[in-house]
């Protein structure tokens, strides 16, 4: 007899809820300022988290507003885009957007009766929030650099060609925030319009981006499925390399739950990329864990499963074999800061954006700056997977214009920000965000300023050394793959994790359980002085942490933070 096999509930919701409409037109207009559970479900494919601002929150009752995400593959957007962007972050959010790390914009705050309004305005810039979130393929990544060779264009080209045939084809986002009328409730009979997804989609979110060999500012072993463009020596294009099974969500307690770096799939040339791309999301969709959603990403089928079976149902699906793995140049985590010249003779400019949140705040108002650039000067814009944001396509005139409005509005170069501050990540976490266990983005510039200190004075500050923080386990700023990681653990302390490399090719691992956010400074301090005394010549904080045995903790002295 045939196991009866118990599908998450949501898989139901989805199957149920004709093409991600459900209920959500009616609830839209029933005056509350919330979401029922079951909507609250289906607004992720629509881009919308439903949060409360948890510094807000009395006992059980909640002040709701909505995080609104768009889909913006590889960060890049016109001038005009951009102010619409920045208008509406003050009429309708919290007066600040936010750069994330998959390369778009978040707002937070937008209450329920300004949905439509944010939502159409996205929309007439021809950008969408639908499939921002969700159990479909997000956000598609691609390294940021600008207009500087065709390697570019050729990246651009695949990411958007990815990320256009694997939008949802329902017309609910129109249905529920352009046009509001129509009502499905009383339809018997509805036939799914989605020919590659069906109706329930995919069984987990599903993330895809593109790096151009040598550039891991993508974190390409991170993806679902990673893809490196590879070129020979007169910048033609050879062909992909696949990664496939990259993931980094856990849960602390849970240890069939794990951060994974995805594994060498194949080689494919540029006729079969998008095939094959969609066969391996189709194996996804098809044998995907769909009966627990803590064991549905597609790491854990590839991690069960292993590689090599992965490749022959692949292989069986699309009919032929993919080639060997090539042989790739040595990746680097790239920041594009400051100025530099593109092909084109123009200039651009990468400005550090901390922790990605774009906001006027003291001396410092990178919000107007920025908006001031965009509406007088009018260049392109890039978001980069490292949350700062790149000003594109400026004539040789207009550099000393752009000087002056960031000296201005007291914006410096990143210049004269440190390697440590620089190259430091932290995840919104508190207030918005539901699943957050501790602070992150509001500490993290206290933190990593401290630490700023401690690396000047042992003199490693000429050295990159990656420091990224989340409120939880789940990796929103990827802190895993950093030399530091320091995720949320118990309230206000962490679990510090160490020896991850920029070149995204290895983990960290776990050095101390439960650190109170005070003594999160002093803990990494010995290693860093450690490394300082004892690294050989070239290695990486990471790397010398990966071969050097960690330090016994100091038990009495742990026992009195704890
Ligand atoms: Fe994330 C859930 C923010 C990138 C793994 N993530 C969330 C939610 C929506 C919380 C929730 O479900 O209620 C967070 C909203 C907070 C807020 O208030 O804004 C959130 N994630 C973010 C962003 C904004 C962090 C940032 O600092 O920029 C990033 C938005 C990316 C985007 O534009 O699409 C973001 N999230 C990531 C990444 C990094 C990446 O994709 O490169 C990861 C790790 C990679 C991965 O997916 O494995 C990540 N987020 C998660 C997970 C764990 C998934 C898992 O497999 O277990 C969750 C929770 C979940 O899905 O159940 C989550
Ligand atoms: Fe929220 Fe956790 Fe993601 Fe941070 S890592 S944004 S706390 S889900």
């Amino acid at each position: 007899m045939e196991k009866k096999v118990k599908l998450a509930k949501e898989e139901h919701l989805k199957e149920a809820s004709r093409d991600l409409r459900g209920a959500l037109i009616e609830e839209l207009k029933d005056g509350t300022p919330s979401f029922t559970k079951d909507s609250y479900q289906l607004l992720k494919f629509h881009g919308l988290y439903q949060q409360d601002d948890r510094d807000k929150r009395q006992g059980k009752n909640k002040e709701y507003s909505f995080m609104v995400r768009c889909r913006i593959p590889g960060g890049g957007l016109s001038a005009e885009q951009y102010l619409v962007h920045d208008r509406l972050a003050d009429t309708h959010a919290n007066g600040t957007l936010r750069i994330t790390t998959r390369q778009t914009f978040q707002f937070h705050g937008v209450i329920k009766q300004d949905l439509s309004e944010t939502l159409s305005a996205i929309n007439d810039q021809l950008i969408t929030t639908m499939a921002a979130c969700g159990d479909v393929v997000r956000n598609v990544m691609y390294s940021p650099i600008p207009d500087v060779s065709t390697k570019q264009e050729i990246v651009k080209k695949y990411a958007n060609e990815i990320s256009d045939k694997l939008l949802p084809r329902t017309k609910a986002f129109h249905d529920v925030w352009l046009d509001g009328e129509k009502v499905y409730s009383g339809e018997k009979e509805y036939a799914s319009v989605e020919t590659f997804y069906g109706p329930s989609y995919l069984p987990r979110k599903f993330k895809i981006g593109i790096a151009e060999a040598g550039d891991n500012s993508i974190d390409v072993y991170t993806q679902d499925i990673g893809i490196v463009a590879l070129f020979n020596d007169s910048d033609q294009l050879e062909g992909f390399n696949l990664i496939a099974g990259g993931g980094l969500g856990m849960h602390h307690k849970k240890s069939d739950t794990f951060p994974r770096l995805g594994d060498h799939l194949g080689f494919v040339t540029e006729d079969k990329l998008y095939e094959t791309v969609e066969g391996i999301v189709a194996i996804q969709r098809d044998h995907g864990d769909r009966t627990n959603r803590k064991q549905a990403r597609m790491k854990y089928l590839i991690h069960n499963w292993g590689i090599d079976k992965f490749r022959d149902v692949l292989e069986e699906r699309l009919g032929y074999e993919l080639k060997p793995f090539r042989p790739m140049p040595d990746f680097e985590l790239k920041l594009y800061h400051g100025w530099h010249r593109q092909r084109n003779g123009r200039w651009f400019v990468g400005l550090f954006v901390e922790n990605g949140r774009i906001k006027n705040e003291g001396g410092l108002r990178l919000k107007d700056g920025l908006k001031e650039i965009a509406s007088s000067i009018k260049p392109g814009i890039q978001l980069t997977p490292h949350q700062d944001i790149i000003l594109t396509d400026i004539k040789e005139e207009d550099r000393e214009a752009v000087e002056d409005i960031l000296k201005q509005h007291g914006i410096p170069l990143p210049e004269s920000y440190s390697n440590t501050v620089r190259f430091a990540m932290a995840c919104p976490a508190m207030p918005t965000c539901g699943l957050a266990i501790t602070e992150s983005e509001r500490v993290m510039p206290q933190i990593i300023r401290e630490i700023e200190n401690e690396v000047a004075r042992i003199g490693l500050q000429d050295k990159t050394i990656t420091v990224r923080m989340t409120g939880c386990p789940n990796g929103c700023a990827r802190p895993y793959v950093a030399d530091i990681g320091f995720v949320g653990q118990s309230l206000e302390k962490y679990a510090i994790y160490i020896g991850g490399s920029s070149s995204g090719t290895h983990m960290n691992t776990k050095y101390r359980d439960l650190v109170p956010f005070g003594e999160l400074t002093n803990t990494v301090r010995p290693l860093l002085e450690q490394y300082k005394n004892e690294h050989k010549n070239g290695e990486t904080f990471g790397g010398f942490w990966r071969r050097t045995e960690f330090p016994q903790p100091n038990v009495e002295a742990d026992a009195q933070t704890k």
